[in-house]
């Protein structure tokens, strides 16, 4: 494919710096041949660690949330410029347990993304139906409006830094995985919509990955489908060999 395939671990909340800095220490042999790009977002205390240890490696570092405000009376938030400043590249924006747990809507999705690509940070932004959406045959529909309220403002210039992640909801720590074919489906849909904005030139150009329990055991198939540009991977971006095996079959 022309366009970058990028495995991306999110480790949520897990590991504390010094348990990070083990983590790293695995990471860095095990994934250093990698034909994809390959990216770690990390918990805010363990990013000095991450950024740090990575240096001079083909890892990059991202965040897993950032605020849309520059500064100011937010207590407890962290700015794009905050981790730029640390030598983060990326950003996790929207993640379905951003919206379901702390109130993370469309239109904070699109602040925080405006903000971080403003700042000069690549975005991942992650978009996906609960179950009974599915059920109820609105996948497309509520992808698609999640899509396009994301990226509203963003030009086709800034659209190089984005990364969209299809993370169905139903499939995010369940330890159950859309079928190759359903991800495929959806992370074509997904680029449809890219494209009625941006043109086909950049919807073909922007990377689509697939997350929700993807692990060393389906990734091949997954990532087989030619929409599917690699993956958001949590559980298994905590475990150095299941994460070389994915990041290896991408
Ligand atoms: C998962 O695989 O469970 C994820 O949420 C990846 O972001």
């Amino acid at each position: 494919a022309k366009r970058k395939a990028i495995i991306a671990g999110n480790w949520k909340m897990n590991k504390t710096a010094s348990e990070a800095a083990v983590l790293v220490d695995e990471l860095v042999p095990a994934v250093q041949d990698a034909g994809c790009e390959v990216v770690i977002c990390t918990p805010y205390t363990d990013l000095v660690t991450a950024v740090e240890k990575t240096k001079g490696t083909n890892i990059h570092v991202g965040a897993e949330n950032v605020h849309f405000e520059k500064s100011g009376a937010f207590t407890g938030e962290i700015s794009a410029d905050m981790l730029v400043d640390l030598g983060v590249e990326y950003v996790i924006v929207g993640h379905s347990e951003r919206r379901q747990y702390f109130a993370e809507t469309d239109q904070t999705v699109n602040k925080r993304a405006l903000a971080a690509l403003n700042a000069g940070l690549k975005v991942i932004i992650c978009v996906g139906e609960s179950l009974q959406q599915r059920e109820e045959g609105v996948t497309e529909e509520l992808v698609r409006m999640q899509t396009k309220i994301a990226l509203r403002d963003v030009t086709a210039e800034q659209m190089a830094n984005v990364v969209i992640a299809y993370e169905p909801i139903w499939a995010i720590g369940t330890g159950k995985t859309a079928t190759a074919d359903q991800a495929e489906e959806v992370c074509g849909q997904i680029r449809k919509v890219i494209g009625e904005v941006y043109g086909e030139a950049v919807a073909e150009a922007t990377t689509v990955q697939y997350g929700g329990s993807m692990n060393a055991k389906n990734c091949e198939e997954l990532l087989s489908k030619k929409d599917v540009d690699g993956g958001l991977i949590g559980g298994a971006s905590l475990k150095a060999p299941d994460f070389a095996v994915i990041v290896n079959a991408a």
